[in-house]
């Protein structure tokens, strides 16, 4: 048994916010008893092993700054709080198995290495520090889009090859935004970008646009017989802006003060059901009736299911199911 204690966390990204921590005699370790026991770890620049529980003699966990070991920690021990918080209370799922048990997370992986990554071997989470040290891979978008790879491996278990690796990538970017949105957190607003806190790209630009996925130069917009053949981070273009116009619809829009402009392939006007909406057929489909060899096509049938399901088979949530996938040429 260790009690559960109410730490603080200056993190890189999120700013500062309250941390889930455990007292062990006179010191406290970044282990969170209320989320499966989820423990977060320093590498130290390893590549290998579990690394070392982040322990302090105080309950204040970094500093804002990398030039703090514990900042980075702060910020994936945030990301796994908040992402463990978003599947229990959009879903009601309890952690990345549905099982109660929480993962854990190792922070300073190698050197200047610019990636995160979920690993189902380990069932751990991966982050990298950046290159020069300066950006670690910890923001909260990147966090639930990377435990997200643990959920999608639990439930439809999507290939990582060909469409369903693009369903697979869309799922995360999808669930990161969903978990990014629910921390409602003012240092932290949600958005529709990937990565835009990280810049992995060094001149501010986000990784990816839900909106027009084009933005980034190789995402795909649109759905077209060889969109299996490119990257995985970039067929998933087209179910992020599927679910950005069902969400949101298609046009000019301002959220959280960041302007949006989504286009359809055939000019039609897709009318937004909400994010909330969206992430509920999204999660359904996923867990009940995508499979390992999913494709587009496959993904339209089963969000309409799931939306039929959630809402009648002729609601106006199905309706948008429908629209939103044709605009991206997915009939
Ligand atoms: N950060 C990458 C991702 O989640 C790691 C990978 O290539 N799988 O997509
Ligand atoms: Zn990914
Ligand atoms: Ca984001």
């Amino acid at each position: 048994y260790q009690a559960v204690e109410a730490g603080v966390g200056n993190t890189k990204y999120s700013g500062k916010v309250d941390l889930t921590s455990a007292q062990s005699g006179s010191s406290y370790t970044l282990t969170d008893a209320s989320r499966g026991g989820h423990k977060t770890y320093d590498l130290a620049h390893g590549e290998s092993g579990t690394g070392t529980l982040f322990t302090q003699d105080n309950d204040t966990w970094g500093d804002g700054t990398t030039a703090s070991a514990a900042t980075a920690a702060a910020d994936a021990a945030y990301g796994a709080q908040v992402t463990w918080d978003f599947y229990k209370s959009a879903f009601g799922r309890n952690g990345i198995k549905n099982d109660g048990v929480g993962a854990y997370s190792r922070v300073h992986y190698g050197k200047a290495y610019v990636n995160a990554f979920w690993d189902d071997s380990c069932f751990c989470m991966t982050y990298g520090d950046g290159e020069g040290d300066k950006a670690p891979l910890t923001s909260l978008d990147v966090a639930g889009h990377e435990m997200s790879h643990g959920v999608t491996s639990n439930t439809a278990g999507l290939e990582y090859a060909g469409e369903s690796g693009g369903l697979n990538e869309a799922t995360s970017d999808i669930f990161g935004t969903g978990v990014e949105f629910a921390a409602n957190n003012p240092s932290d607003v949600g958005d529709y970008l990937i990565g835009e806190k990280i810049d992995i790209n060094g001149d501010g630009t986000p990784l990816r646009y839900m909106d027009k996925p084009s933005k980034d130069g190789g995402s795909a917009d649109y759905w077209s017989a060889d969109v299996g053949n490119k990257d995985v981070h970039n067929s998933s273009g087209v179910a992020n802006h599927f679910f950005y116009l069902l969400a949101e619809g298609s046009g000019k829009k301002t959220i959280n003060g960041v302007d949006y402009d989504s286009p359809t392939q055939d000019g039609s006007t897709v009318t937004g059901i909400g994010r909330d909406k969206a992430l509920q057929i999204w999660y359904k489909a996923l867990t009940t009736y995508f499979t390992s060899t999913t494709d587009y096509a496959g993904a339209r049938k089963g969000t309409l299911s799931a939306a039929g399901d959630l809402y009648g088979a002729d609601s106006a949530e199905a309706k948008a199911v429908a629209a939103a996938w044709t605009a991206v040429n997915v009939k």
